[in-house]
């Protein structure tokens, strides 16, 4: 039987290979499952998803410890890597190294990092006003991170908001080029915008000096195919489970409180046999018949 490389070789194989790769967004144990049984090679735990179904803001309301116990459900139900959205790495350089010791634990692959200050905000609510870091700060920050892991394949990828907050090219470009000096694996690069043109060029610019991560939440209507023929490594689609959700949940709920009857709505959510399957119900059967005496 062959051995599956460890998550954190997956989520570096993701990163440096040839071709363009997506992780998709999942929130909890359940939906990273079903993240994995639709066929993605990688999870994005991101943040505005993951404090959206705790009821709280993306805005470090949750505590990192609540974000971790969370992953350890979310790496139990699955085999495939899942790249933690950090935030800020929850406060300075000795927070960041504590998070990756933690994360290791927990087989998380890899940690995105971006350069704001805690408690951030979502980078679509008024990004524009938001602080970045200082660059050696963040810079003494990512190197902080990778002196601390263990695995040497964990990775940190370092997020620049340069764009969102309104810096330009040039100085995103700067940043990204000082992060990678740093030690990261691999450059986020976001972008409000609803084109994707200042990603595109930044791409250019960048050249494959490092793989390059996008999130394009906002310029979602360009084809998958320009991300490939512009060489970005990995493409995020970064919150959809949780607004599938959202937007489900919502209408069975108005529904059945509504008509104050079941009749309506047995046909259009998944079956409770479906639940179970998802939760591995068939395994501890199983288990069951082996290890407790038949009388
Ligand atoms: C997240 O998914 O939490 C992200 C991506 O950080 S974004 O919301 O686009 O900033
Ligand atoms: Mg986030």
């Amino acid at each position: 039987l062959k051995r599956q490389p460890s998550k954190f070789a997956q989520l570096r194989d993701l990163l440096e290979s040839k071709q363009t790769e997506f992780l998709m967004e999942a929130h909890n144990g359940l939906s990273a499952r079903i993240v994995e049984e639709a066929g993605f090679k990688g999870i994005w735990a991101s943040g505005l998803a993951i404090s959206s179904q705790f009821g709280v803001r993306d805005n470090n309301e949750a505590s990192w410890t609540q974000i971790v116990d969370m992953l350890e459900f979310m790496s139990d139900a699955t085999r495939i890597p899942i790249l933690l959205d950090g935030d800020t790495g929850y406060g300075n350089f000795n927070n960041l190294r504590r998070l990756v010791r933690k994360l290791e634990q927990r087989e998380i692959a890899g940690v995105c990092i971006e350069d704001k200050v805690f408690p951030k905000t979502n980078s679509f609510i008024s990004g524009e006003r938001q602080p970045l870091a200082d660059v050696d700060e963040f810079c003494g920050k990512i190197k902080a991170g990778k002196d601390s892991q263990n695995d040497p394949d964990f990775s940190i990828v370092a997020r620049v908001e340069a764009l969102i907050a309104g810096w330009g090219l040039d100085e995103a470009l700067r940043r990204a080029e000082a992060y990678h000096g740093a030690g990261a694996d691999a450059i986020l690069i976001h972008s409000k915008l609803s084109q994707a043109d200042e990603i595109l060029a930044f791409a250019r610019e960048w050249a494959g000096r490092a793989p390059l991560i996008i999130v394009p939440t906002k310029y979602y209507s360009t084809p998958t195919e320009v991300f490939r023929k512009a060489d970005i490594s990995v493409v995020i689609w970064a919150n959809h489970l949780i607004r599938a959700a959202a937007a489900a949940m919502a209408e069975v709920a108005r529904e059945i409180y509504g008509t104050e009857t079941l009749v309506n709505i047995e046909d259009q959510v998944a079956p409770v046999s479906e639940i179970f399957r998802l939760q591995g119900a068939e395994e501890l059967l199983a288990a069951e018949r082996r290890y407790t005496a038949s009388p």
